[in-house]
């Protein structure tokens, strides 16, 4: 069946599908391209699956009685030195992590349903990667009633992603890139039938199947992207009204060995917008939505001092009452912005938690992640904090190349001593990355890595599969044990009344 177009007036119609199902507020790109696209006189009509029932992803939830069994059980299992088991807790483990993957059959349905409904010339899909079967289902669907589709998202940006999944059946483009100012022409080159990837960050393939375009460079002059427009989402379904902002793309420091966030489609380089421009973007949000509470999506908030400097100082005058949180890179030598006076001044002006990379309490590890951070600096920072009355949250990861159960006792130590100013933990085994500094550097220098060894690299999830082989060792794994002990210690208590509206936020 084909659906025809239908608006007499000429006005084009989009659908945007969000299958980036977050239980706690609107999604950022959504409301960027739902903004663009409506500015340029399209009509939109958003999808996300919280709005027919499906109950978004919850992260971090607080441990229950049975937690510490359970994760020291996943850990054992996910270490095991059997391949065999190992491959079986993966895949068990992607199952759960989608959190949408049980709901598949319901969304499908539903994009199905707003497509009878809405008749929309093009479908545009946000997506992670983990996703890629429900993308699968839906460009079928497209191709059967002839409409195009296009997709895009937060890791499109190297070559090996791109060419795993270019090639869908029924998918007309694949956005790789920050292409949003330029969107509504690349549409009209879509609907007229022409080929997109003669636009920058554009990629289609040829008549013999090969990808055609390429990515498009980090976007610069980001205040003339339009603010969000969040008009769309299921409010209601939300435990609290909070509104995501984003400063600056990408993060000043950008050399974490293990870090993906910067070779993601809008981490790569970092540029920030003027404090102007985002201060006004959070009083038209309050104006619009009546909204007081934010989370700032920035890798780093004060990767831009001076944007940093503006938040706490405006943030009051701009809404008053407001509360927010966000991601800081603490623990640097150069100042930071990050002193008790600043921490202080940052709870003065709302801010009731902030998340840090800690990654590890080994300063040797530290070194060879290249965090660029001092531990004794990290514990400052984390003292000032609690001083301020602001929560300390702190990412861990578990098995970088080089660590030894020494290292890990000394992260099990740190943590420790931590206990009274740390609020919560998010502690995660090493998940290598396609397209990081680490990657590169095992595939360039195998020798460098004795020990550590790449098994499988599946591109269309950027995910490569490795062998650690001290991650087997017994002095490892009890320190690995220790080491879930004392974060499900941290994990288990109240969090302080002024962040609890934001828990399992970030
Ligand atoms: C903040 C954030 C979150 C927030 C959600 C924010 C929100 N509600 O909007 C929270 C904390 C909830 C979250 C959760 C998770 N996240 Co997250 N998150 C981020 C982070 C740090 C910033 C996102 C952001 O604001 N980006 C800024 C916007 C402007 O960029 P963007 O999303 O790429 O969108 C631009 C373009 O890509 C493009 N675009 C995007 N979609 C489309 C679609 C079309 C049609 C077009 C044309 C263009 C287009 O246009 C946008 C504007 O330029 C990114 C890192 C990063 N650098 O992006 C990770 C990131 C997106 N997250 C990631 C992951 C893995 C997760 C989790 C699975 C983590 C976990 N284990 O729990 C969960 C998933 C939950 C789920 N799926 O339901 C990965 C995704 C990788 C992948 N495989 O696709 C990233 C890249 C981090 C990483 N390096 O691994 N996340
Ligand atoms: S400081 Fe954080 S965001 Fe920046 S490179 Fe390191 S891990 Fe990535």
């Amino acid at each position: 069946m084909m659906i025809e177009e239908s608006d007499p007036s000429g006005q084009r119609s989009v659908l945007l599908v969000d299958l980036n199902n977050f239980a706690r507020y609107p999604t950022l790109p959504i409301g960027y391209l739902a903004a663009v696209l409506r500015r340029a006189n399209y009509a939109v009509t958003v999808f996300a699956p919280l709005m027919v029932g499906v109950q978004g992803v919850t992260r971090e939830p607080r441990p229950h009685r049975f937690s510490l069994v359970a994760a020291k059980l996943n850990y054992r299992v996910a270490t095991s030195s059997r391949d065999w088991v190992r491959r079986w807790r993966d895949r068990a483990a992607a199952k759960r992590l989608s959190g949408i993957s049980s709901h598949e059959a319901q969304v499908l349905a539903a994009v199905k349903a707003e497509i009878a409904i809405a008749k929309p010339q093009a479908v545009l899909i946000s997506t992670y990667l983990m996703y890629r079967d429900t993308c699968a289902q839906i460009c079928l669907a497209c191709k059967e009633r002839g409409i195009p589709v296009v997709i895009g998202g937060p890791y499109f940006a190297q070559l090996d992603v791109i060419e795993e999944w270019v090639r869908l059946p029924g998918l007309s483009a694949l956005v790789a890139g920050e292409v949003e100012l330029r969107l509504p022409t690349i549409l009209e080159t879509l609907l007229a039938k022409n080929d997109p990837s003669t636009h920058a960050g554009v990629v289609t393939t040829d008549a013999h199947g090969r990808p055609r375009g390429g990515i498009a460079p980090p976007l610069q002059g980001l205040d003339s992207v339009p603010y969000p427009d969040y008009s769309d989402f299921p409010w209601s379904a939300y435990p609290n009204r909070i509104v995501p902002v984003i400063t600056g793309r990408g993060c000043g420091w950008g050399v974490c060995t293990f870090c993906s966030d910067v070779t993601s489609t809008a981490g790569r380089t970092y540029r920030s917008r003027s404090p102007q421009n985002v201060l006004s973007e959070l009083a038209a949000h309050h104006r619009r939505f009546g909204v007081s509470r934010f989370v700032f999506t920035d890798l780093k908030l004060n990767s831009n001092i001076e944007m940093w400097r503006s938040i706490i100082g405006g943030m009051q005058d701009t809404v008053a009452g407001s509360r927010w949180i966000a991601a800081v890179h603490a623990g640097t030598e150069a100042d930071n912005g990050l002193s008790e006076s600043s921490l202080r001044a940052a709870a003065k002006s709302g801010c009731v938690r902030l998340t840090t990379g800690l990654e590890t309490g080994s300063q040797r590890i530290a070194d060879s992640m290249k965090k660029g951070t001092r531990l004794e600096t990290i514990s400052a920072f984390l003292h000032g904090t609690a001083q301020a009355g602001i929560s300390a949250r702190c990412t861990m990861i578990l098995g970088h190349p080089g660590e030894t159960a020494d290292d890990v006792e000394a992260s099990v130590e740190f943590l420790a001593r931590h206990r009274s100013v740390i609020e919560r933990v998010s502690l995660n085994r090493l998940h290598l990355v396609t397209g990081t500094a680490l990657h590169r550097a095992v595939k360039r220098k195998p020798e460098k890595f004795k020990g550590f060894t790449i098994v499988h690299e599946n591109a269309g999830m950027a995910h490569v599969e490795h062998r650690h082989d001290v991650v087997h060792t017994a002095s490892h794994r009890r320190a690995a044990m220790r080491l879930l002990t004392e974060v499900h210690r941290i994990n288990s208590r109240e969090l302080s009344v002024n962040a609890r509206e934001f828990e399992g936020v970030m």
